[in-house]
């Protein structure tokens, strides 16, 4: 491969030089049968015979130790010894020298044979497992210059020619393959030669990093087979048949639209017989449904070839395509470039069954993606009942660039284990085609391979050179097995090449002028397998022609009818998702409040812990208090409106799944979702007890992995399955989410727009200005914000009856004060016909505020209590001052405008000061914001001073999303300008927070009391 094609001929050389001065193999070979005289069956002849009848002995088996040099004169006694009396010796070594004898009677090549010889083919032979792969034929360009290990030479372990053709024994106990028992002695011609096949052909196999004999001996039974596998005629068309539609498919796009960037597969076309060949086999192990995640390479070719969309779509979409018009609505979207789109469909396989594959939608984010595939499979598990996870796989396509480089992909690797977040194994296949864009290998990765990175997780990676398709057949069929079998993540790195540039109208030689020259001159995939199918004269030349006019005709007639090609429905209203309305199907608003009985029992199920169980006492009082809290109805704190929302939900039907991490105590110690036997070390989570017989799954809250992109990822795919489920991700502080820029960028905020895809993911930011610095204060509300699409300057239609304004923005922020409104925002989630991504800017000292509570009468539905307004129960998107201010309140000098924990920290300055005549409004929706509710409270205060009072910088929170729609309110109402919205907060910084905790509380204070001062504040 290309990373070592610089070079690598001295190194070599040096190699060589050194074997050859420290290991003479004269010398050697002398040394050794001198020392092993004794072992010619001659010497034993007489008792060889009467010996009964001989079996190997594996030498793991040989309980003495007789490595070390003084080994010889040792065995030389034993032998002595056995000789006299052959009880005299441990039964294994009696075992071993009946069995030298034995086969010395038939097989006079063994005599020569010694212990050491012995090990050392032993040595050889896992040599061929460890590093055979060094010296497999991978590369189909022929530019790589790897230098072989030494550990693969047999003069390494003093073999010359002369021994070729003796015989060896090399069996081992409980090992497959070469080194099993059962294999015959054989010469070491045959042995040499056999290991060079299974290892250093078309396939390199590295697997012996795997601490697992099971596993390693089920791949050496598989690769160390006595003779090589070979496919039968049949097999061999069907090969074909798939080669030449990826191939064609290629040329076909590349003479239609020649200008076009389409990222073609070209040098590595046996990617689809490879993956269609995973996919009948994985069929045929039980797979019922495949997710795939990929990116731009060859992504065309899989969705026509392998997940079979209509070639008249794909061909559609190529000439630029219709919009997609909904049959029920008029919501495109922005739409994303045509090799960015997923697509499902159930395909039938060569073996008769039928599969359903589902290609995600992705973003031109390499591996991005990846954490998604892998959730929404976890998904469809959950919800297929899918337990052993057999029925559901996710497979991932990587470039080899992106592979290595990108930190997802570990991320994602890391997940594959964890209770929570198995899915039982995802295959990973690699285009490697030796080049990222402009970039060599030698530039974008420091490891030998680009899939190193695997090795982490133990996981089989099987590198085949992408010229045999054969060879990518196998290694994909072996990969199926391996993870139906096994259960975990195996890769396939197909090496090969790209034909074009980066995309087909790039030039390549500007950056790879050798490669290229060797790549103008290659012949593709295709033909050389029908050479070599010609040649061995299993295909004629006619039947390569049949199946080549065969595809060329179907894909002439595909494009002709891609011309009138009208699309169909959403394919995102399938499934699950039938009967949800597009953004501009208004959707009537809920009520969310609960019957009041429900709410007690729930209630009393999350507080009541079993008899037997001893939480830690802390944990205990804050049981009892919870109990207290249901009990009497009062001071409903954070955790237990968080909780009600859970359970009630549950009781509703639905899924609920939490997961981050320290998610089940939670970072601040505050929602302990799963509570630790103080004495036995056993867990209990009271919402998994919410119903009878409740699934141990239907409520999941789960510690994570130290990660955010994956762990985010991962949630999104989740919540993408099945609306009927809440599923949320915290961050351990809010400032870390922006480890997963990504998948708020390209993912949470832009794929329904994109791609038409909905989900109503729960994302839980803590945030809030307590002193603890720069990274532990902000959550960044501004970015979130900024990524709004909600229009600042025009109000949209606000009346209730008619109103889609949440519809039609591309997710919700909150910043929620009260413990009832987290819960209805939560249960708003789902008590909708449509679904949103919600950010929640979550809170840190409200979980524990004095204030911070809520009555249960504030959750329930029952008329005329404190939550029930005209609608009923539901999310409050504004609280208005809490003072009982009447429809009209001329006196108030003041609106002061605020959202999050600030409010109580004003209220309490306002009830220092006196201050009556202010009046402070919690903006607990931000966005999309709440026109017709601020607009209310203008009019309530006709000549109040509108104040935006935040606790972030002033290039921070939500002031630069607040002013404009502010100003479009008032403006509508004949109030003002944006002079006259006036700012409180911190300056404008770099940093989110200062590290100093005195200047900290300086500042809160300042910003606090200026609110509240007697005296107008000027204009910013
Ligand atoms: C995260 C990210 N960084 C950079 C890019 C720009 N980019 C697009 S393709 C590409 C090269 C990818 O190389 P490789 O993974 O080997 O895939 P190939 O195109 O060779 O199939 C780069 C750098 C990107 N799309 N995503
Ligand atoms: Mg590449």
């Amino acid at each position: 491969m290309a990373w070592f094609r610089a070079g690598s001929s001295v190194a070599k050389l040096a190699i060589r030089r050194t074997i050859s001065q420290s290991s003479s193999y004269v010398t050697r070979t002398k040394v050794t049968r001198a020392q092993n005289q004794q072992f010619h069956t001659t010497v034993f002849k007489s008792k060889a015979q009467s010996a009964p009848v001989p079996r190997p002995v594996p030498l793991s088996r040989l309980t003495d130790s007789f490595l070390d040099g003084t080994s010889s004169v040792y065995l030389e006694e034993l032998q002595r010894a056995w000789e006299k009396d052959p009880n005299s010796v441990d039964e294994s070594w009696d075992n071993f020298f009946r069995n030298f004898v034995g086969q010395a009677t038939t097989s006079p090549g063994i005599s020569g044979q010694t212990i050491q010889e012995s090990m050392r083919l032993l040595l050889l032979v896992r040599a061929y497992q460890v590093y055979g792969h060094m010296k497999a034929k991978l590369d189909p360009l022929d530019l790589e210059q790897r230098p072989i290990p030494d550990d693969l030479d047999p003069a390494l372990y003093g073999f010359t020619e002369a021994d070729l053709d003796r015989e060896f024994f090399i069996g081992v106990w409980r090992i497959s393959g070469f080194l099993s028992e059962n294999r015959p002695v054989q010469t070491l011609r045959a042995i040499l030669t056999r290991l060079e096949q299974a290892y250093c052909g078309r396939i390199g196999y590295e697997y012996m990093h795997i601490a697992d004999r099971e596993k390693c001996n089920w791949l050496r039974d598989k690769i160390e087979t006595p003779t090589p596998t070979q496919y039968n005629r049949q097999r061999r068309e069907v090969i074909l048949d798939r080669l030449i539609w990826s191939t064609q498919f290629e040329n076909f796009l590349a003479t239609k639209w020649t200008a076009a960037k389409r990222f073609g597969l070209e040098g590595c076309e046996t990617l689809i017989p490879g993956m269609k060949e995973m996919f009948d086999r994985s069929a045929d192990l039980g797979v019922e449904s495949i997710v795939i995640g990929m990116s731009h390479r060859g992504r065309l070719n899989v969705l026509g070839n392998v997940v079979r969309k209509p070639l008249r779509q794909i061909f559609s979409e190529f000439s630029g395509g219709t919009k997609p018009v909904d049959e029920v609505g008029l919501y495109t979207g922005t739409g994303d470039v045509k090799y960015h789109l997923g697509t499902s469909y159930d395909r039938p396989t060569r073996g008769g069954k039928r599969i359903h594959l589902s290609l995600v939608a992705n973003p031109s984010h390499l591996e991005a993606v990846d954490p998604v595939v892998v959730g929404k499979t976890r998904a469809k598990q959950y919800y297929s009942n899918d337990v052993d996870r057999t029925k559901n796989m996710g497979i991932l396509i990587h470039g080899d660039g992106s592979f290595p480089g990108q930190g997802v992909v570990y991320e994602t690797l890391h997940l594959s284990a964890l209770p929570n977040y198995t899915t039982g194994g995802t295959i990973h296949i690699v285009v490697n085609n030796q080049v990222a864009f402009t970039t060599d290998p030698r530039s974008g990765r420091s490891s030998q391979y680009c899939t190193d990175v695997a090795k982490a997780l133990s996981t089989p990676i099987f590198h085949v050179n992408g010229d045999d398709v054969e060879a990518v057949v196998h290694a994909c069929e072996l990969a199926a097995e391996w993870r139906q079998t096994f259960h975990t993540d195996v890769v396939v790195d197909i090496v090969c090449y790209r034909r074009f540039g980066h995309n087909e109208i790039d030039e390549p030689s500007f950056t790879q002028p050798k490669m290229y020259k060797v790549i103008r001159n290659h012949l593709s995939a295709l033909e050389i397998y029908q050479k070599k199918l010609l040649e061995s004269g299993q295909v004629s030349k006619e039947d390569v022609d049949k199946i080549n006019s065969k595809v060329l005709s179907i894909l002439n007639e595909e494009f002709l009818a891609s011309k009138d090609y009208v699309p169909q429905r959403r394919d995102w209203l399938s499934a699950y998702w039938m009967g949800f309305k597009s953004p501009e199907q208004l959707s009537r608003i809920r009520n969310t409040g609960v019957k009041p009985e429900i709410l007690k029992n729930v209630g009393k199920a999350i507080t009541t812990l079993p008899e037997n169980f001893k939480p830690h006492r802390a944990v205990k009082r804050i049981f009892d208090d919870r109990a207290k809290m249901i009990e009497t109805g009062e001071g409903i704190d954070w955790a237990v409106g968080e909780a009600l929302a859970f359970a009630t939900l549950l009781v509703e039907g639905n899924h609920v799944r939490l997961s981050g991490q320290d998610v089940e105590r939670g970072t601040f110690s505050h929602r302990h979702a799963v509570l630790h036997d103080q004495e036995t070390g056993d867990q209990y989570c009271p919402l998994d007890h919410v119903m009878m017989n409740q699934n141990e799954e239907m409520f999941t809250v789960s510690n994570s992995s130290l990660s955010e992109f994956g762990v985010l990822g991962f949630e999104l795919g989740y919540s993408m399955e099945n609306p009927n489920s809440l599923v949320l991700w915290e961050a351990q502080f809010g400032d870390f989410a922006n480890g997963a820029q990504v998948i708020f960028d390209q993912f949470l905020s832009s794929g329904e727009s994109k791609w038409l895809r909905q989900t109503g993911l729960v994302v839980l930011l803590p945030h809030g200005y307590d002193g603890q610095g720069p990274e532990h204060s902000s959550a960044r509300l501004e970015r979130f914000l900024q990524m709004s699409d909600d229009h600042p300057y025009i109000i949209p239609e606000m009346d209730p009856t008619l109103r889609t304004q949440i519809q039609e923005c591309n997710w919700q922020v909150v910043n929620v004060t009260t413990p009832a409104n987290y819960f209805h925002v939560l249960r708003r989630q789902i008590h909708r016909e449509f679904r949103k991504p919600l950010i929640v800017m979550s809170p840190k000292n409200l979980l524990r505020h004095k204030d911070c509570k809520s009555n249960l009468s504030e959750f329930d539905d029952v008329q005329g209590h404190p939550g029930f307004d005209k609608q009923g129960t539901r999310f409050k998107r504004l609280i208005k001052d809490q003072n009982d201010h009447s429809d009209l309140e001329e006196g108030i000098r003041r609106l002061i405008l605020c959202s999050g924990k600030v409010y109580y920290e004003l209220d309490e300055e306002r009830k220092k000061t006196n201050g009556k005549d202010i009046a402070i409004c919690r903006v607990e929706q931000l966005c999309p914001f709440p026109y017709n509710l601020v607009q209310r409270e203008l009019k309530r205060y006709p000549n109040a001073e509108v104040v935006w009072c935040q606790e972030e910088p002033m290039n921070m929170g939500a002031y630069s999303y607040i002013a404009p729609r502010l100003h479009t309110a008032m403006k509508a109402l004949g109030r003002g300008t944006m002079e006259d919205i006036k700012y409180v907060g911190r300056a404008p910084s770099a940093a989110t927070a200062t590290g100093f905790y005195q200047v900290h509380v300086k500042e809160q204070t300042e910003l606090v009391q200026k609110a509240v001062q007697p005296d107008p504040i000027e204009s910013p």
